[in-house]
């Protein structure tokens, strides 16, 4: 196996003979094979596509495929060696109709023509189609910023699919920027320039998501979520899907069962629409990676809808479920039923043999802060930076993770000065949103816009910020961006910035090891790209002292 994708990744070089996440050798190089298949897909599809001849089922099967790769989404063999048998009866399928509609389907990539005998051929092919078969390291770098650009695109198109928002120019540009990363033709230039168009398609894509859920669910607002516990057996619901909450929380009301958030489904408190279930109880814990400890002391089920699930722990495996697109083997999976609805009743069931949750922490935080609840306190935020009230507005977004370094940004944020403010989304958020830093005239220092596909709210801000003080530069905004990183939504959230010309953005605790030497010098060059030192020099360096 060979793994860098996210930040974790072994010695900040790359997984070999297990993920730092938890991922097996055998789990990783199905991953690489079905990777593969749908690029054979995709090459299929454009062409499908061209003759009108297209299926709305291979936009979703690819959503899902690419979605189920992503960093602690799904640790189950069996799964991807179905979905790889899926993937290639599907490419046929296409191909079958191409040849009938006058199409050649001769001659194309070995992705499109590989055709196994069995599942043993599975593991072989594997280790040829990996990221290392791309032997110059400039071009896999841009490949597989590409790739994990996609992947992240996936998941976000995924969540506004199943709420019934899609955009095919979303769909056809995914196809053909995963061809783009098996066409020996293209040279890193090109690749470059994909890479940026893949960022455009990232605007796309969190916009789309963005009018799903404040169509479905309303404009978040500002909302304070408690994070204690009450008496009640509870379930603890984490990831970022949204649908499968509203689904939850219909079935367990009047059931005497409460439910709580978890990690990044901890934003759903501010949309309207999940305020009028009194059960919702509340928020527990905090970022994906301490759920070793806070699913154990949560006492109830768990159900894990996206990532980032962690390898369970025995104390707790019992009542864990996954649901879409996450798997982990052992684990009991809730389908989608016939109807299109999910049925939680043997969580709910499980839930009432289980004590209520152990109390961690008490008290409440405050969030809310999309684009729309910002943009009706504009004039007070736009009097604060005039009179100065406010100096300075760091973006602190992204995601958090397991390493020490990652201390930093609790540091950074306690150091900032008082005159600033933190714009945040993504679960980067529990480093620094239990501080209680105080608030400017009322703003609170930290604005939190919500899940890290919520940082196109920031970026929604920053544009209407960038108009109401005339400036004809985003860059030009009294506003820095110290991002932090982890997994391929990541990915798409930063080149979805550059697209939009945001420059000077740092990203920590370390730069993406999939980045070659070169490739990196691109990004400083062309955007200002940098990491991050310590926090008293990123300071001075930010506040431009
Ligand atoms: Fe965090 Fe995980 Fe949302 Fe990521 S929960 S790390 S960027 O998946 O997706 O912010
Ligand atoms: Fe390693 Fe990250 Fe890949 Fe897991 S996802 S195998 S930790 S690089």
């Amino acid at each position: 196996m060979f793994c860098y994708q996210c930040q974790e990744t072994a010695r900040g070089t790359g997984c070999t003979l297990r993920g730092v996440c938890g991922k097996t050798e055998d789990v990783a190089n199905l991953q690489d094979l079905l990777i593969y298949a749908l690029k054979g897909i995709a090459i299929c599809n454009a062409k499908a596509r061209e003759k009108g001849i297209a299926e709305e089922k291979t936009n979703k099967f690819l959503i899902d495929g690419l979605f189920a790769t992503i960093t602690n989404v799904n640790f189950d063999k069996n799964y991807f060696i179905k979905k790889i048998k899926e993937a290639l009866s599907l490419r046929d399928e296409i191909k079958a109709k191409l040849a009938k509609a006058g199409v050649n389907v001769e001659n194309l990539h070995d992705s499109v023509s590989w055709n196994p005998s069995s599942e043993k051929e599975f593991f072989a092919k594997a280790g040829q189609v990996g990221v290392l078969s791309t032997e110059d390291e400039d071009i896999r770098s841009l490949r597989q910023l590409i790739t994990y650009g996609v992947k992240g695109m996936a998941a976000y198109g995924y969540h506004a699919y199943v709420l019934g928002y899609k955009d095919e120019k979303i769909f056809e540009f995914m196809e053909k920027a995963l061809a783009a990363t098996v066409d020996d033709s293209l040279t890193a230039d090109d690749l470059v320039a994909l890479a940026m168009e893949t960022g455009k398609y990232g605007v796309d894509v969190m916009a789309l998501l963005d009018k799903a859920n404040t169509s479905t669910y309303g404009n978040p607002e500002i909302t304070k979520v408690d994070i204690g516990v009450r008496n009640n057996p509870g379930i603890l619901i984490s990831g970022h899907d949204l649908k499968d909450l509203e689904e939850l929380l219909e079935q367990t009301q009047g059931t005497g069962v409460d439910v709580y958030t978890h990690g990044e489904m901890l934003p759903a408190h501010y949309y309207p629409a999940f305020k009028k279930y009194p059960h919702f109880a509340g928020n527990y814990g905090n970022a994906w990676w301490q759920q070793d400890k806070e699913f154990e002391s949560f006492n109830g089920p768990i159900l894990m809808t996206t990532n980032c699930l962690i390898p369970p722990k025995d104390s707790y495996k019992d009542r864990l479920y996954t649901t879409g697109v996450v798997g982990f083997e052992g684990v009991k999976h809730i389908p989608v039923g016939p109807d299109g609805k999910k049925d939680f009743s043997e969580i709910i069931e499980h839930a009432k043999r289980c004590q209520p949750p152990v109390e961690i922490e008490k008290g409440e935080i405050v969030g809310g802060f999309a684009h729309n609840q910002v943009l009706s306190l504009a004039d007070k935020v736009v009097d604060a930076v005039k009179s100065g009230a406010i100096k300075r507005f760091f973006v602190m977004a992204g995601c958090d993770g397991r390493m020490k370094s990652r201390q930093y940004y609790t540091d950074f944020a306690k150091a900032l000065p008082k005159d600033t403010v933190i714009l945040t989304a993504g679960c980067a958020k529990y480093r620094y949103n239990k501080l209680n830093l105080g608030d400017i005239n009322g703003i609170p220092r930290v604005l939190d816009a919500g899940q890290c596909n919520d940082s196109y709210s920031l970026a929604v801000i920053a544009l209407k910020l960038k108009e109401v003080f005339g400036l004809d530069d985003v860059n030009k905004l009294p506003i820095s961006y110290n991002i932090a990183w982890y997994e391929q939504k990541a990915v798409i959230v930063l080149l979805a910035l550059l697209y939009l010309g945001v420059k000077n953005i740092h990203l920590g605790p370390t730069l993406p090891a999939f980045l070659s030497p070169n490739v990196a010098k691109v990004l400083v060059e062309k955007f200002g790209i940098g990491g991050i030192s310590n926090v008293d020099d990123d300071i001075k360096m930010f506040m431009g002292v």
